[in-house]
């Protein structure tokens, strides 16, 4: 199986490539750009971009050696039956998710601005998760693919730091996945919040996980790739 040392905090890891995913969270029009929902709550979109090329050069980088690349999205049914009141309640009602705002109505499946950004659109067969909560996991089968697929390693990407990425880390955490985030392919509105979720996964041993920067495993994947080596695990013929 192709191996690759991870320097990763608190400590190296020893990863099979076969058994690891990267899963990008909600890197979504809503989020990152103006007029979504990101805005809507009153933030600063633009301190989401820095995340966006490392998360493309990982992107590159796993697919170039077939790893598994699941995509995730946060977002309603038309109807928000699937929407807790209290979410839904939320701030301003011109500006709440079903509201309808320049990308559509905000945050709701099927709308322009719950599409995720051009440059980290999603290949076809690469899985996209649809979620009504902030963690990955939650009321999604994403658990079920990750077990059919013998992944037990997640390279985590995306967005915010410290809400659906360090939710999702959480849930994994608990269901026994092993979760490597990359610092600089996640962003926050609050980059003290950026810093502090990062510290909370990390710290007690990697109570949550394991945090790393994303340029030297990109490099790691790229020559794994290079050699040839595939990730996939072997299927009988
Ligand atoms: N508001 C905020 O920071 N985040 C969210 O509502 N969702 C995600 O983090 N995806």
């Amino acid at each position: 199986m192709p191996r690759l040392t991870v320097e990763a905090e608190p400590a190296p890891l020893c990863v099979d490539s076969a058994a690891a995913a990267l899963i990008i969270i909600d890197m979504q029009r809503d989020f990152l750009e103006p007029g979504g929902f990101g805005a809507a709550l009153g933030n600063d979109v633009s301190l989401l971009r820095p995340a966006v090329a490392p998360c493309r050069a990982m992107l590159d980088a796993a697919r170039r050696l077939g790893m598994l690349v699941i995509h995730t999205r946060e977002g309603h049914r038309p109807d928000l039956s699937d929407a807790p009141p209290l979410k839904v309640e939320r701030g301003d009602p011109r500006h709440r998710i079903g509201a309808r705002g320049p990308m559509g109505r905000i945050l709701i499946r099927g709308e322009p601005g719950h599409d995720i950004i051009a440059e980290l659109y999603p290949l076809a067969g690469e899985p996209v998760i649809d979620k009504p909560g902030k963690g990955a996991f939650y009321q999604t089968d994403l658990e079920l693919m990750l077990r059919n697929r013998g992944i037990d390693t997640l390279f985590v990407a995306g967005v915010t730091t410290e809400v659906c990425v360090n939710t999702t880390v959480r849930e994994a955490n608990d269901r026994g996945f092993r979760c490597i985030v990359l610092a600089d392919c996640c962003a926050s509105y609050f980059p003290e919040f950026h810093r502090a979720g990062l510290a909370m996964i990390k710290a007690q041993g990697g109570i949550f996980g394991s945090v790393a920067p994303s340029t030297p495993l990109v490099a790691a994947l790229t020559e794994l790739a290079a050699r040839g080596a595939t990730p996939l695990r072997a299927v009988s013929a």
